[in-house]
């Protein structure tokens, strides 16, 4: 296949040489505006990829565009005169509420959202490590998407585990829950994952689940509180060494991905009329955060 990697950041890149490795026609179109790029994969020679080359996103099967939530808008907005109703457009990011916004700018493409738990890291613009084994799962967001599963064998061949999804926005909804707990908290006290199973977590963390599975139930996810509660803390403790990503943006004070997960939350709990004050807060202190680096 044709693929383009829109955002070959660590989650990108991986992906973008995964592909390679198993013989498709990868390409990049990543910020830095050179027309090549190497990206190297653990051990593996460095391999060349195209970069901003415009041909690529006309040939493109299939465009994965791994670029942070609130970037999604600017990053595929040069892309869309050249993108053929054809190709199909694939999500992969920390967050939900995307989505929409894609649709209405391609309403004639396929659109599909994905979830990963893979751990990549880049230490440098060319090296990419593969840190975590995970797995991806995929699910069509409209109709044109629901019937591309032949994509998920596809993955499979390149980075296993992968597997389709029907009932995707489940998925995503577990995932935005896992880091509406970890990752405010996370970055709000500059922690790993792991010291969030520490007994003066324990209170905060059950109210938040408590708020989640709610608003989820109301969003017709079937959940209940044990088994979100033990899904969150299975990832505590399976994520233990890790900074989560929201702890790293602020760290390096970089905007985060609050508004798309945390904000997400909060505007679906408005929507249903359910209050949710442990996130709220949680969400008020990460945006003062964000706030007080412009203040500077
Ligand atoms: O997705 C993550 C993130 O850091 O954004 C988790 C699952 C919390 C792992 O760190």
């Amino acid at each position: 296949m044709n693929i383009l990697i829109l955002g070959p950041g660590a989650i990108g890149s991986l992906w973008a040489t995964k592909f390679k490795l198993a013989g498709h026609n990868v390409s990049l179109w990543g910020r830095s505006s050179n027309s090549e790029q190497f990206l190297q994969l653990d051990d593996n020679p460095a391999i060349s990829f195209s970069n901003q080359h415009i041909p690529s996103v006309q040939n493109a099967d299939l465009i994965v565009v791994t670029v942070k939530a609130w970037q999604v808008d600017g990053a595929i907005e040069p892309l869309l005169p050249y993108i053929s109703e054809d190709t199909i457009i694939m999500l992969m990011h920390n967050g939900m509420g995307t989505a929409p916004l894609l649709e209405a700018k391609l309403p004639d493409n396929p659109l599909i959202v994905a979830t990963t738990t893979h751990g990549a890291y880049k230490p440098s613009k060319e090296q990419v490590l593969h840190t975590g084994q995970g797995n991806t799962q995929l699910g069509g967001f409209n109709a044109k998407g629901a019937q591309c599963d032949f994509l998920a064998d596809v993955m499979n061949h390149a980075l296993p585990e992968v597997n389709w999804n029907p009932n995707i926005n489940a998925a995503l909804w577990t995932k935005l829950a896992i880091n509406c707990a970890i990752n405010p908290l996370t970055a709000i006290h500059q922690c790993k994952n792991g010291e969030l199973a520490a007994p003066e977590f324990a209170t905060k963390l059950a109210n938040i689940t408590y708020e989640l599975v709610e608003v989820m139930n109301k969003e017709e996810i079937e959940v209940d509180f044990d088994s979100l509660h033990a899904t969150i803390m299975q990832v505590v403790n399976a994520t233990a060494a890790n900074y989560s990503s929201m702890r790293q943006d602020v760290f390096h004070q970089r905007r985060t991905e609050i508004d798309f997960i945390t904000g997400y939350l909060l505007h679906a709990a408005e929507k249903h009329h359910i209050s949710t004050p442990e996130n709220a807060k949680l969400y008020q202190r990460i945006k003062q955060i964000e706030q007080s680096w412009t203040e500077q």
